[in-house]
């Protein structure tokens, strides 16, 4: 996609998150809402330029809000970069963060960090490394089994796990780390490759459904695909079950996350869709299927149109204008009030909001957070795309200062029934207009 395509592109919804690169996606459902952590690809990078990671959420599967950074590589004193694909896991109202970074002395090793929140900051309880064989030890997948015995398998080339201990945070040292034996009935047959001779490359993503153990993975070298393979106990043996995802996209690279949510299977991955996009500039997508009633996988294609909203968004309590199904042009930062702002508003940039239910009342007035050092600009309240109907438009004026959040409001026509709503941000041709953090609109009164 370039730029001019990005813009008029608005009935996409992959990628699902457009202000930033985003890749190794990993779900994790949690309080009846989907939270998403990501990989931040850094912009212009020609190698894993990646120094953090990212959180997102939904509870509809297409308006994502965006929470920003949880982790940073930092956190992990003895990492010197490469935050590369992790995945988090609740238990007993702790979050934790398994992640791969480089230590300072050199060499890929696995860190746990914990939060209170799944939204962060997370904390390196250890001080070091929670496991490392040496041997490309990056992107640890997490599953806690019905027993409690929670699994963490990592590796690539390799593929290797350990049995965590109860506080998650240290593993079973007398089973030590195990390392998985890559057998062809076990992960498919690789041709004219001495050191892989099987299909798994990396990436793996490890769970249980209907009593049958899932391990996906990217495959068959580079540009991968993602395959899968099947085990009715939670540490093999695996017999090797096919393709899920064909190698598309234009990332050589690909990574499966996959979650059930509100009674539907989702398929995350990433491709170089956004404009600029390649390998080291990735976008996380997502596809809805169904699997197959032996519980196998169909196979998955990427496509531009994503998924469908499993509900509807409700404009009269406060939003967070970072809350986004697809943007142009557009940023995130953390907010002086809090959370996340949009930044980077320029004139003509946009911000569609999916299946919003303004109700058979319908709205009769916008409210937003807004903040400008300039003489500011308007927000256009438009219906179905960036220009249709206009049901309202909030003049932002200059508050003095960035920092300086000031609740402005306008009357809207009164919109009724199911939208996607766009706010098209508009100013004679300027760039950084004004800074957006929240919005509601209010019902119409009855006379
Ligand atoms: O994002 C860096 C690396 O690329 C990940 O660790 C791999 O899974 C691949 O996606």
């Amino acid at each position: 996609m370039n730029d001019a395509e990005m813009k008029r592109n608005y009935k996409y919804r992959n990628p699902i998150i457009q202000t930033i690169y985003t890749c190794d996606p990993a779900p994790m459902v949690y309080n009846d809402r989907v939270y998403l952590y990501t990989g931040h690809d850094e912009d212009g990078s020609t190698w894993f330029t990646m120094h953090e990671w990212r959180c997102y959420s939904s509870t509809d599967m297409v308006n994502w809000t965006d929470h920003g950074s949880p982790l940073h590589y930092s956190e992990f004193e003895w990492a010197r970069g490469d935050a590369w694909a992790g995945q988090c896991i609740e238990r007993n109202g702790k979050f934790y963060f398994y992640v791969p970074v480089n230590k300072k002395g050199g060499g890929m090793a696995i860190g746990v960090a914990v939060s209170d929140s799944p939204t962060g900051p997370f904390k390196d309880p250890l001080g070091h490394p929670l496991a490392e064989t040496g041997k490309g030890d990056i992107d640890p997948t997490v599953f806690i089994d019905d027993d409690g015995q929670a699994y963490l398998y990592w590796g690539n080339p390799y593929l290797w796990y350990v049995k965590l201990n109860e506080d998650m945070i240290s593993y079973d040292t007398k089973v030590g780390i195990v390392q998985v034996p890559l057998t062809e009935e076990g992960f498919g047959k690789r041709v004219g490759d001495s050191k892989r001779p099987t299909l798994y490359e990396e990436a793996p993503w490890f769970y249980k459904r209907n009593g049958l153990y899932y391990m996906v993975y990217a495959a068959s070298g580079i540009p991968e695909n993602i395959a899968y393979s099947t085990s009715t106990a939670p540490t093999g043996p695996w017999t090797y079950r096919g393709i899920i995802m064909p190698t598309q996209g234009t990332s050589f690279t690909n990574h499966p996350g996959v979650c059930d949510y509100k009674g539907r299977s989702y398929f995350f991955y990433h491709n170089g869709a956004l404009p600029g996009g390649g390998g080291f500039t990735r976008s996380v997508c997502v596809e809805e299927f169904t699997y197959n009633p032996d519980g196998s996988f169909p196979t998955i294609n990427m496509t531009t149109e994503g998924v469908a909203p499993v509900r509807n968004l409700n404009p009269y309590v406060r939003n967070e204008a970072e809350t986004i199904a697809w943007s142009y042009g557009i940023r995130t930062e953390p907010c002086s009030q809090g959370g996340m702002n949009v930044c980077n508003v320029d004139d003509g940039d946009y911000i569609k909001v999916s299946s919003v239910d303004f109700g058979d009342m319908g709205a009769g007035k916008f409210t937003a957070s807004v903040s400008s050092v300039s003489e500011g600009g308007r927000i256009e309240l438009r219906l179905g795309s960036p220009d249709g109907e206009l049901i309202g438009i909030l003049d932002v004026p200059n508050t003095g200062d960035f920092g300086n959040w000031k609740s402005v409001s306008a009357n809207t026509s009164q919109a009724r029934g199911i939208h996607d709503l766009f706010f098209v941000f508009k100013g004679e041709g300027k760039d950084n207009l004004f800074k957006f953090d929240y919005w509601k609109f209010e019902e119409m009164k009855s006379e």
